[in-house]
């Protein structure tokens, strides 16, 4: 028969569009293009979506300048054609082109706009399949918040935290610093919603407090304050169990800041500065220590109702807890990204990793369609 169309969407209006195309590019240089029909599809910065000129598989975040989707004259729409979603490609002066219909989209997107359920959304209107979490599960993947409750309410245990409304910081900025200060310092400041790790700060004291507020504001005008917690981070890849299955998780792996003196793990030590950031994989812990990373990464899998993969995130403090910090339902996904150096550790390699997505994506009961 022929080969399953693949789309693959990359770009977007978020600050990670340059993230997202070298992931991209990773995904497409892994896909075996003998078994699916792959087809790129950019979203320029300003929304626009296109059909990228030029090579995508050559782009890296190591070149002098970020890799960007180029607004272009070639614009792709998805209409619906005698009954069914398909790609239409139209120039200026020129009859569409019909692409034809995509049987399943990568959506390697980010932030708001991608991240956050809004894509998902976008596919399931138009009867489309695609590969990862659901709109539920992007959504509050994308909420450290509502992450939180959801955690609590499936008994994970989660750190010490506050959640600020732009209400409340508003109207009564001293009752915020109250609560904020019962977590004791230092506390980790955060956009509630925001891709990567963008207008995170660490405080050390009530002093830094209202700086580091207006500047995850800039991102968000909800945020989560974090109590510091003290602890090695570990993380676990997971991937859907095929039909019935349970979720599999990977090995778990540790991550070493090894060079640049970051305080945390930021957008710096994950994207930019080569090597700043390592995983040892599997963590050096007792087994059964490794067991119930496992177990917790699958329960925080399950929890969000998530689909396809995600990569948990956890704090192994020195007395033995595994306290969840987070789960990322769309994680760092370059061949080098931890989630796939996980699989890859674990016996799983990228181009099979990803191959396997695609087959969740394709073969997944949709229930309510
Ligand atoms: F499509 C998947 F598999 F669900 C998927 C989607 C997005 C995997 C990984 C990602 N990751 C990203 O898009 C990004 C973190 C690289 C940002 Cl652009």
């Amino acid at each position: 028969g022929r080969r399953p169309r693949v789309a693959v969407l990359f770009g977007g209006r978020s600050s990670e569009h340059a993230v997202s195309c070298v992931t991209a590019a990773g995904v497409m240089g892994a896909i075996d293009k003998s078994k699916y029909d792959v087809v790129p599809i950019g979203i320029a910065k300003t929304g626009q979506w296109v059909l990228p000129s030029g090579d995508p598989s050559q782009w890296s975040l190591s070149s002098a300048e970020l890799p960007e989707v180029a607004p272009s004259g070639k614009t792709v729409t998805l209409a619906e054609i005698g009954g069914t979603h398909q790609l239409v490609v139209t120039e200026p002066n020129a009859v569409p082109q019909e692409l034809g219909s995509v049987d399943v989209v990568f959506p390697l997107l980010h932030g708001p706009w991608g991240e956050d359920g809004t894509i998902q959304g976008l596919l399931e209107l138009s009867d489309t399949r695609y590969v990862g979490a659901g709109v539920l599960a992007s959504a509050v993947g994308m909420d450290k918040h509502f992450m939180k409750v959801v955690f609590e309410a499936a008994g994970l245990k989660v750190g010490p935290y506050v959640a600020v409304t732009d209400r409340e910081w508003s109207n009564d900025a001293e009752a915020v610093r109250k609560r904020v200060d019962r977590l004791g310092y230092p506390v980790f400041v955060k956009p509630a919603r925001a891709g990567s790790s963008m207008g995170i700060s660490k405080v050390d004291s009530l002093d830094g407090l209202d700086a580091a507020i207006e500047e995850a504001r800039r991102h968000d005008l909800k945020l989560v304050i974090e109590a510091g917690i003290t602890g090695r981070e570990i993380e676990c890849a997971v991937l859907e169990g095929r039909g019935t299955d349970a979720p599999r998780t990977s090995m778990p792996g540790e991550i070493a800041v090894t060079s640049g003196g970051h305080e945390f793990y930021d957008f710096a030590a994950k994207y930019v500065e080569d090597g700043a950031a390592a995983l040892s994989c599997p963590a050096d812990m007792p087994e059964e220590a490794i067991a119930r990373v496992r177990e917790l990464a699958a329960a925080a899998f399950d929890a969000v109702g998530a689909e396809g993969l995600s990569r948990v995130d956890f704090f192994y403090t020195p007395d033995g807890e595994l306290i969840i910090n987070e789960i990322n339902t769309m994680p760092g996904f370059t061949p080098k990204s931890m989630y796939p150096q996980m699989w890859a550790a674990s016996g799983l390699p990228y181009p099979e990793l990803i191959d396997e997505l695609i087959h969740l994506a394709l073969n997944r009961k949709t229930g309510l369609r």
